[in-house]
């Protein structure tokens, strides 16, 4: 089965499965397969439009695992829950081993927090598959990328990647409808620069020709937003910004917790198809 941005619901929530040790919210608590998929088919109970699968940790300072490693913690896992759910699963990774397992294992999407660049098989691997593609933005990589981001204008000079990176995807021969895009919040970026790319979400998605996926799940801009928030009482946050996320016309964000942004999106979908209909005038 192949998939396209058009098979997804109007605001699209993608599940975080992270099968990793140390992410920053999460680590530790999915690593077994039996864990990891009685979690993955939560979140898919939950309302999860994706299930986005990773087995190595992004966060700020994390060092790099392994192939057989990430081959190990991932792929067992995807071929388990793509036998047992109908939602397409994405795999988190830079590495196109990893990727191409993945996708033979069922997986549908790679979700590639390097914009594809990290590894130069990557594009052909997704082609291969006539898989999709998430194309996300960083400044510099996980070990070091918090330690004096720059840009001229963030917004500008993210989308500009977005827009190279998805011009290179589609020279590669990956399906035009088969491209999302984000602007990394996190990576390689400060708090300023990251409440910028929320107020930009409205211009981004004006000025990129593919659907945009935001994930701020818990992170720590949003921890410093509310005075120091520990990672676990980021969630309310968290739903402001995928409500601010869908309003300007993001197509997913990338969530925890599932039935909270599920929630949010069935508010906005329950009113604004009301309003587009005349109901309220
Ligand atoms: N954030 C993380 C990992 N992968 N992928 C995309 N496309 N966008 C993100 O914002 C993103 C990502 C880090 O968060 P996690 O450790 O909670 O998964």
């Amino acid at each position: 089965m192949t998939f396209s941005v058009g098979q997804l619901p109007r605001f699209a929530v993608m599940g975080i499965l992270n099968v990793t040790p140390d992410s920053f919210s999460d680590g530790g608590k999915f690593v077994g397969v039996d864990a990891a998929v009685r979690h993955g088919l939560a979140l898919v109970a939950a309302g999860a439009a994706i299930l986005d699968i990773g087995g190595e940790s992004s966060r700020p300072g994390a060092d790099p695992v392994s192939t057989a490693d990430e081959l190990a913690r991932v792929v067992p896992v995807v071929e388990r829950l793509a036998a047992e759910v109908d939602i397409p699963i994405s795999i988190d990774t830079t590495k196109a081993e990893v990727a191409d397992a993945a996708l033979s294992a069922g997986a549908t999407i790679v979700n590639d927090i390097s914009g594809a660049q990290h590894d130069s098989l990557m594009l052909g691997t997704v082609v291969a598959h006539d898989a999709a593609v998430v194309l996300m933005h960083m400044q510099g990589e996980p070990r070091t990328m918090q330690v004096d981001p720059h840009y001229d204008d963030v917004v500008q000079d993210v989308c500009r990647y977005l827009q190279r990176r998805t011009e290179a995807a589609i020279s590669a021969g990956v399906r035009s409808d088969a491209i999302v895009v984000d602007p990394g919040l996190g990576f390689g970026k400060t708090y300023a620069h990251n409440v910028e790319l929320l107020d930009g979400v409205e211009a981004l998605v004006h000025d990129l020709d593919v659907p945009l996926l935001i994930g701020a799940s818990r992170k720590s801009f949003l921890g410093t937003m509310l005075s120091g928030a520990a990672v676990t009482d980021r969630e309310s946050a968290t739903v402001a910004t995928s409500v601010l996320a869908f309003l300007h016309g993001a197509a997913i964000v990338r969530v925890h917790d599932v039935a909270a942004s599920v929630a949010a999106a069935r508010v906005l979908d329950s009113v604004t198809v009301r309003t587009r209909q005349g109901v309220m005038a």
